[in-house]
């Protein structure tokens, strides 16, 4: 009997071993299908932050629909209503005497941009691939491996086994398809590339195909005037081993190759320094700078190269969340396997894994633009809300796992676009507002729009700009590199601070904003029931307004500069509204203590506090207990409809250290708003749920605010036993941590700062002195 026990224990062991090494086991990394995919959102993503592709593995005609980062619709235009500043006194003094429908009706007139939409990011096209044979083929395999970025469709045909391997290179720049077959003369293929609008494509020579194009948008008084605009050229090159290659009019046709290379680059004429187009650059003659020096590298060296550029950013990161015993199954199978009730761990680690493989793929050198709506995955000429830049969540979600989930580098072209907006927000602060600084409302464009968006009902959101200066605050918080800082950061917050000087106005002793709203919430007029968006004062803009003053003030005290504007930041802070509890016991969204006009909206601006900013926590225990009632009621109210809802919720409630209802989250943003791909579903596909998910679920792992890095504070029963590697938290530290049967067994921090630290782990907690480049086992005393 003893010996059985003995055995069992060792199995037990060795078990939990092999489950452990799983983590970085190539199998658990993968999206695989068993057929190719029928629509978009089942075919599979590849990027390199300025090249995006969505692979369909199709047999007989195979679809890469490709798209370059920067094609967008539009022009920079100067967009400031003339009339605004005129009107900005009267528009505060409707909203004060509760006159909501008379402000709204001037706004909309007078102060709202002109014109006042955007227009939209646009796919570059599509790549076909057709097979000259119908006949029938088995072992049909399609994935998608997450730590080397490749992918892969594999099936067998006429006996001969097939593979088209497809990926995005960073280091150079280009996508790669490599079709090949284990039987010599095999690849029999038509390549053609299509455009549907505003576009030629001709044949070059018997291996080159070249679109041209340029944008030509229709007059639409909502968007602008119409025109030529962006100009655009992509590049296809075949470079085949045996066989031949012919045109034969715009297609060109592979026979009897071994196998076959396409190398694919676009590019646009688009100038982030000028924010528009420029006819200075040529698409065309770029393209062939990327293309030419390729043409001297083999298959093996492309792809080894862009291997290892693609793992020395996802490895850093490992995460095992127990058990993976549905890796077997096709992904779609095991999709389906959740919706229909089945927990599987393994499946929320590998989501996780593929919100950091979606940003690696969308916002990182050689882009320059972050990842927008849709990341950089567009099939649409006129994509959903214009797949553009919406700045009250969407943005500054896609962000949220750049930090914590150890990829950095991500938030550089964010920052690049922040800083360009500047030139554009300046004008419109002034010709708004009559202030200095710079601003930017809810939404904008690669263009640079900075005025009110859309309509005063969802785009009164002025202090947008200063939301979005957190993310740049938040990589100095996790860098602590001071340089940063000094040169990019600091200067960009201290304009948005300088904005906020001038836009607050007295009301009833405090400073507040006006007109503003909470985003995209109505109240209830109180004398007439009616909904109304404008107000004065909006709880988020409190928060936003009390943090960034923090932030502001510990910059400027790192960087011992501004000593005089420290002092008068101090006092426009003691003058803002505090965070304020209403009858119901939830947190007031409104200056006042307003009803809901729908109680269960899926933003919930006025939690800004607990996530992602840290105003609301256990020290505070009446705003956390409001918090959590805040939450509840909305949830009860059909909240978390859209994926990017829920994906904030999972955050809220690691917050609020209730790792069960985080689960509970995490389990809903896959049965409800996941796609075939693991492509987050708005519904429609939009990518931010998919990057708040991932935060969400490290953030129940770890945490990090007050100086303190707390370990575990939300781990659910349905993860006993996993670890985490490489994951990121404020101060310049880089934590790894098991743990088992729900309890913290090791912990170790590197810090690249050396900085001080005070690590919690429950009711435990201990202080490191660290040295930068040394790495430390955390020990608690008991
Ligand atoms: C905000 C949200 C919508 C959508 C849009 C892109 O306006 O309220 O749900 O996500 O952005």
């Amino acid at each position: 009997m003893k010996l059985i026990k003995t055995a069992l224990f060792l199995l037990l062991i060795l078990t939990a071993f092999s489950c452990m090494n799983d983590t970085k086991k190539v199998d658990d990394l993968r999206l695989w299908y068993e057929q190719p995919a029928d629509t978009w959102t089942e075919a599979l993503p590849v990027g390199n932050g300025r090249l995006g592709a969505m692979v369909f593995g199709g047999v007989y005609n195979e679809r890469i629909q490709v798209n370059e980062e920067s094609l967008w619709a539009g022009e920079r235009l100067d967009t400031n209503n003339p009339e605004a500043l005129q009107a900005l006194q009267k528009i505060r003094q409707f909203i004060f005497e509760e006159k909501i429908e008379q402000a709204y009706k001037l706004g909309n007139k007078s102060f709202l941009g002109i014109p006042p939409r955007v227009r939209s990011y646009q796919t570059l096209g599509d790549i076909f691939i057709k097979a000259d044979s119908t006949s029938p083929f088995t072992e049909y395999k399609r994935e998608l491996v997450l730590n080397t970025g490749l992918c892969n469709t594999s099936y067998a045909m006429n006996g001969v086994k097939y593979s088209r391997e497809v990926f995005a290179s960073a280091p150079d720049n280009v996508l790669i398809v490599r079709l090949s077959a284990d039987t010599e003369q095999s690849i029999n293929a038509r390549i053609c590339l299509l455009r549907e609008k505003n576009a030629a494509i001709r044949v070059i020579d018997d291996n080159t195909l070249l679109l041209e194009g340029q944008i030509m948008d229709d007059t639409n008084p909502l968007q602008g005037e119409g025109g030529a605009h962006m100009k655009f050229a992509a590049k296809l090159l075949v470079a085949n081993s045996g066989g031949k290659v012919i045109a034969d009019n715009d297609t060109l046709v592979i026979k009897n190759a071994d196998s076959a290379l396409l190398f694919f680059t676009a590019s646009t004429d688009y100038n982030l320094d000028k924010l528009n187009f420029d006819r200075s650059i040529d698409p065309v003659a770029i393209n062939d700078n990327i293309l030419n020096p390729l043409k001297n590298k083999s298959f093996e060296q492309l792809k080894k190269h862009h291997i290892e550029e693609h793992r020395s950013l996802f490895d850093r990161v490992s995460i095992d969340l127990g058990t993976n015993d549905l890796a077997a199954l096709p992904t779609d199978a095991r999709l389906d396997s959740v919706i229909n009730g089945h927990d599987d761990p393994g499946l929320v680690a590998l989501y996780f894994q593929y919100g950091r493989y979606l940003l690696m793929g969308s916002s990182r050198s050689p882009g320059i633009l972050p990842a927008n709506l849709q990341g950089i995955w567009n099939e649409h000429f006129n994509a959903p809300w214009n797949a553009d830049y919406h700045t009250n969540i969407n943005l500054q979600m896609n962000y949220w796992p750049a930090e914590i989930a150890n990829l950095p580098e991500t938030v550089a072209p964010l920052v690049n676009l922040v800083d360009k907006w500047r030139e554009p927000g300046r004008e419109t602060a002034r010709k708004t507002y009559g202030a200095r600084g710079w601003t930017i409302h809810h939404n904008s464009d690669v263009f640079g729009k900075t005025s009110p968006r859309d309509d005063m009902r969802w785009g009164m959101s002025p202090l947008s700009g200063v939301w979005m200066t957190f993310l740049l605050w938040r990589h100095f918080e996790y860098t602590r590199d001071k340089t940063y800082l000094r040169e990019k950061a600091y200067p960009i917050m201290k304009e948005s601070m300088e904005f906020v000087g001038d836009f607050l106005i007295e009301k009833d002793g405090y400073l507040v904003t006006c007109p503003t709203m909470s985003p995209e919430n109505a109240y209830k007029l109180p004398r007439t029931k009616e909904p109304a968006q404008l107000t004065y004062a909006a709880t988020i803009d409190n928060q936003t307004l009390l943090a960034h003053i923090d932030h502001c003030i510990e910059a400027a005290e790192i960087l011992q500069v501004d000593e005089n504007d420290r002092v008068l930041w101090r006092q426009i802070r003691s003058k803002i509204p505090p965070i304020s509890i209403g009858r119901d016991g939830t947190i007031m969204e409104w200056i006042k203590d307003y009803e809901e006009w729908d109680p269960g909206h899926r933003h919930m601006s006025h939690l800004l506090g607990l996530y992602p900013l840290s105003q609301i926590t256990p020290e505070k225990p009446l705003l956390f207990e409001a918090a959590r009632k805040t939450i509840a009621k909305r949830l009860q109210n059909g909240g978390g409809h859209t994926g990017w809802s829920r994906a904030w919720i999972i955050n809220f409630f690691a917050r609020l250290r209730d790792g069960e209802k985080a689960h509970e989250n995490v389990l809903a943003l896959l049965q409800k708003s996941t796609l075939k791909n693991l492509f987050d579903n708005h519904p429609p596909f939009q990518i931010d749920g998919n990057f708040g998910g991932t935060a969400g679920i490290a953030e129940m792992l770890v945490q990090s605010y007050g100086g303190v890095i707390h370990l575990l504070p939300a781990l659910p029963a349905a993860w006993p036993d996993g670890a985490l590697h490489g994951i990121c938290v404020r101060g310049g530290f880089v934590v790894d941590m098991q743990w088992q049967n729900n309890n913290l067994t090791s912990a170790r921090i590197f810090s690249k700062a050396g900085e001080k630290c005070i690590v919690k782990y429950g009711a435990k907690s201990t202080e490191l002195e660290t040295k930068a480049g040394e790495s430390y086992d955390v020990a608690f005393a008991d």
